[in-house]
């Protein structure tokens, strides 16, 4: 069949509209119509060239919400017409670390997902004969496109695409690193550095987990109303302190975080995030993505004096259990994602999309085909 799709042919050039052919679905696979898609930070780092795992020619996009419109053999839990979100972390429910049931990283097809392939080893994508790369198993920069089932979440029928495509990434990160990474307890403090589409759904998370004082960090001034709505309940403006940050945020804690969150993809930022934290018990959880190769200095003593630093990856959730759910929570009114898509756009304007995203006029832009 074909599909319209926005090519990435090279890195660091807008992405090319056009038609592409698409195969259609081998066993275990999935056809689904792509109804709306976020634009995501993640794709402009492998736009840009700087992602050491970035392939061209490829279709991007990770951040998608559509239907199901046609099923391979050995399909099982799907069926045409069924409302689904696709999984950049699949969930098989069957492979060591599924089982495991502590992480989020199923290993079944993890490996082909990074080599921008289907299972088999091959992509269903091309252009004028040339293959073009699948991105991280999703390429929901196309109206059309094939996923394996298991990294299919089935969600309900009644929840609006062009809102729901932003729990494929963002939503279920930054809300995800507060309950499932870090299990913020009531009451906590905690302090969020970077109030873009992560740092604010991590603010909302914290807000339900009922922590204590919600810290936001940012030198946006212009994301601290918005921020204000989700739970932050103080604005540090990281170019006015300069570089007493994290003397002032352990003073504005009383001692110190007892969670902190990068949400920047800044090493530095990682850094003042791990030491304002409380010693003996302040976790923090690095979400943002930082260039390649980049590490992050500290004093080792800052360990030794029990500050924990951990990772986290799609909020370490499972996928095909927990996306359905947060959908159910955004149809409750639990959490509020109509106030961070602060532009859709059709799908012709998506270069204008990562441009908003550029200059920071966006929080999230969102595609509709
Ligand atoms: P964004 O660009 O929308 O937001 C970043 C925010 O950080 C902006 O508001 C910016 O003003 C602020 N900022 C920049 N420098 C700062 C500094 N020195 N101190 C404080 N604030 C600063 O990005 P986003 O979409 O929210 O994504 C954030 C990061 O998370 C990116 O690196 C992205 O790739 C990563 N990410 C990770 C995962 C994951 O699963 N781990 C998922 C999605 C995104
Ligand atoms: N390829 C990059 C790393 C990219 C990365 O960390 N991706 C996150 C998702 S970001 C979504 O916006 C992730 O979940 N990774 C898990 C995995 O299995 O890769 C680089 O810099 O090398
Ligand atoms: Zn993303």
């Amino acid at each position: 069949m074909e599909s319209r799709a926005a090519i990435a042919w090279q890195p660091g050039r807008p992405l090319e509209l056009g038609m592409v052919r698409l195969e259609g679905p081998k066993a275990g696979e999935v056809v689904v119509e792509i109804k709306a898609t976020g634009i995501c930070h993640t794709d402009d780092y492998t736009l840009s060239g700087a992602d050491p795992d970035g392939l061209f020619p490829s279709i991007l996009g990770h951040e998608g919400a559509g239907i199901v419109v046609e099923v391979g053999r050995e399909v099982s839990g799907l069926k045409r017409g069924d409302h689904v979100i696709p999984l950049y972390l699949p969930q098989c429910r069957n492979c060591p670390s599924c089982r495991s049931g502590k992480t989020e990283l199923c290993t079944t097809i993890r490996t082909r997902q990074g080599h921008g392939v289907m299972p088999d080893g091959t992509s269903r994508f091309s252009c004028r004969g040339e293959p073009l790369m699948h991105y991280m198993g999703c390429s929901t920069f196309a109206n059309y496109t094939v996923l394996p089932e298991l990294a299919l979440a089935r969600v309900r029928d009644d929840a609006p695409f062009e809102k729901i495509c932003f729990i494929g990434c963002d939503v279920t990160t930054g809300i995800g690193a507060v309950v499932n990474t870090a299990r913020v307890e009531a009451g906590s403090n905690v302090v969020v550095f970077g109030l873009g589409g992560i740092g604010l759904n991590v603010i909302q998370g914290a807000r339900l987990a009922g922590a204590g004082m919600i810290i936001g960090v940012d030198h946006n001034t212009a994301r601290k109303a918005v921020a204000q709505t989700l739970g932050m309940t103080h604005f540090v403006n990281s170019a006015e302190v300069g570089d007493d940050l994290v003397p002032y945020l352990v003073g504005l804690t009383g001692g110190g975080a007892d969670y902190s969150f990068e949400c920047v993809g800044d090493v530095k930022v990682m850094r003042q995030a791990l030491e304002c934290c409380h010693d003996g018990w302040g976790v923090s959880v690095i979400v943002g993505v930082a260039g390649p190769g980049q590490e992050i200095a500290t004093r080792q003593f800052e360990r030794v004096a029990g500050r924990v630093e951990k990772g986290t990856a799609f909020g370490t959730a499972h996928g095909r259990t927990d996306v359905p759910r947060i959908v159910d929570w955004y149809m409750d009114g639990m959490i509020n994602i109509d106030d961070l898509i602060t532009h859709i756009l059709p799908f012709e304007r998506i270069n204008e999309g990562f441009e908003l995203m550029r200059r920071g006029e966006s929080i999230r832009s969102v595609v509709v085909y």
